[in-house]
This record gives structure tokens, sequence and C-alpha cells, in this order.
């Protein structure tokens, strides 16, 4: 069957309508927020598992070749944790849900999800619709108990992705909290989302401050935003943080780029100097 797109006001509703034409194992191949006339409605992409392998990512011509290689290496001891940091907004569930979900990342890995934001109202809704569109285990941790629990829960997985609550100012004991969390959790990595438009002087603060949290990488967002900035790029390299992938739109999985990617992309656009290579694990 070939992929079947429905659009509507509510994805739940879509992704019943999805299972009822195609069966209950759909594939959702993304879901994507359009703006129309009658406001924001949403486009489910779905297909049986056969069709849905054999279109791999045609869908979209967005370049994936780098991305198989730059997922990390499977841990041999219990799932490999990974988390994601940083302000409000960046993009972190965003990006979490195409991690989760894009083919060429995890593909073939068991997935689970760690929620951390309960603090935020509706962040908890927000990975939950991303998890139960990709049916993927989702947990939510408000403490360390539960936390221990969740990870329990998710032991016969690949890998866990930790989503966390953003870092405002004013809610230091919050911040702190969510990073002792996450350091409960021992995570493998930790990428530290960034806008690519954010003001290099500002990422380097939100890095330095960041680094107490234990952060292993950058993770730049929003390059569709600003497709000519290479500030945050420029600094995982001073700074010796590696970067794995970076996002370029609001599409889930799709909008999902390697660094290598990126980095090709900004010097066709710009002749840029080289180092990224050194900086990308
Ligand atoms: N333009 C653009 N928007 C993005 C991108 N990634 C996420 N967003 C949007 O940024 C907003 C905040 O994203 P969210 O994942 O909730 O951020 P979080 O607070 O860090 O978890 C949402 O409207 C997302 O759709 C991206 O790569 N490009
Ligand atoms: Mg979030």
């Amino acid at each position: 069957m070939p992929i079947k797109t429905l659009v509507g006001p509510n994805v739940a509703l879509l992704l019943k309508q999805a299972q009822t034409a195609i069966g209950a194992d759909a594939v959702i191949l993304h879901v994507r927020r359009l703006r129309t006339a009658d406001g924001i409605q949403f486009e489910v992409a779905a297909a049986d598992p056969t069709s849905a392998a054999r279109s791999d990512l045609t869908v979209r011509g967005t370049p994936t070749r780098a991305l198989e290689a730059m997922a990390p290496a499977p841990v041999a001891n219990g799932p490999l944790v990974i988390a994601l940091v940083g302000p409000t907004g960046a993009g972190k569930t965003t990006t979490l849900a195409k991690l989760a979900t894009h083919p060429r990342v995890f593909g073939g890995w068991r997935v689970g999800l760690i929620g951390l934001d309960t603090f935020r109202i509706g962040a908890i809704e927000q990975l939950r619709t991303y998890a139960a569109i990709a049916r993927i285990p989702c947990e939510i941790a408000y403490g360390g108990d539960d936390l221990d629990q969740a990870r329990a829960r998710l032991a016969d997985r690949d890998v866990i992705l930790v989503d966390t609550p953003g870092r405002s100012a004013g809610h230091r004991l919050d911040r702190e909290f969510a990073q002792q969390l996450v350091q409960r959790l021992e995570p493998r990595e930790v990428h530290l989302v960034i806008p690519a438009g954010t003001a290099p002087h500002l990422a380097r603060a939100m890095i330095r401050e960041s680094r107490q949290a234990g952060i292993t990488h950058l993770l730049v967002t929003k390059f569709d935003e600003a497709p000519d900035e290479s500030g945050v790029l420029d600094l995982s390299v001073e700074l010796g943080l590696p970067v794995r992938w970076t996002t370029e739109g609001q599409d889930v999985p799709f909008d999902l780029a390697s660094a290598d990617d990126r980095i090709a992309a900004s010097r066709r656009s710009r002749q840029l100097g080289t180092g990224y290579h050194e900086a990308v694990a």
C-alpha cells in the first residue's frame, strides 16, 4: 500500500485513522505541523511496515547519508543513556522525538524515553504523544525513587533518551534537582542543546555553566532559522565539545542532520575554515 497521508487538527485521531486504514502495525513516517487558513493542523503520513521500509527516507530529500555513522556505539551491559539538556525552547523534546524515531539514527535499536520535565505545563503530554506515535515506552520521573523504577522498567532497552526541563535562571533549585536526576542515570552522553542563532557570548556562557552538569556534546538546533550561522559550531571546536547531531526544522523525524552534513552545507554556503571534523565525534 502506498503511503497514506492524513490531515486534521487532532494527532491522536489521525493516528487512529491511520491504524484503521492500514492496520494495527502501521508505521508512522512523519508527523508535521501545518499552518493553514483554518489554523494549525497536523499531517500524519503512515504506511504498512513493508512499504515503510521501502519508502525509506525518500519522502523528503533531507540528506541523511551520514546519520548512521553518527549514531553512538551500543554499550555491552545495560542501555546506553543519552540526555538532552539546555534552555527552554531550544528544541530538546522535538529533537529527542526525532532521535527516537528517525530510522537512520537508532533504527533497529530498542528505544525508551524518560521525561524529567515535570515543571512545564504540557511537557509530559508532548513527550507522551511522541512516544505514543512511535510506540516506544516512555517513563516520567518526578524524583529519585521514580527515576530508579523508570530506569529498571527500561532495562531491556538498547538506548534510553532523557528529556529534561529548561534552565531558566530564576529556578536554580529546580535546575540543580534536574541535573542531579540526570547524573543519577549515569548518562554516557549529555548533549547541550543550543539554537544555531544563539549569540556566541550567550552560547559560551551556557556551555560554561553546563559543564558542571557534565555535558559531553553540543547539539545545535534550528539551522533553518539561521542557516549561515556557524558561531556555535565554532565554539564546539574551540571548547573541544563534539557535535553529533544538528536540526533544521520542526518536522519529526526528518529535520535532523548529522553534524557532517551540516558542516558540508555550511562550507558550501560560506567558505568556512577547517577544524570541525576534529570536534565531531
Ligand atoms: N525552526 C525550528 N524550530 C524548531 C526546531 N526544533 C524545535 N523547534 C521548535 O521549537 C519549539 C520548542 O521546541 P521544544 O522541543 O518544545 O523545546 P524544549 O523546551 O527545549 O523541549 C517548538 O515549537 C519546536 O517545534 C528546529 O530545528 N527548527
Ligand atoms: Mg521540552
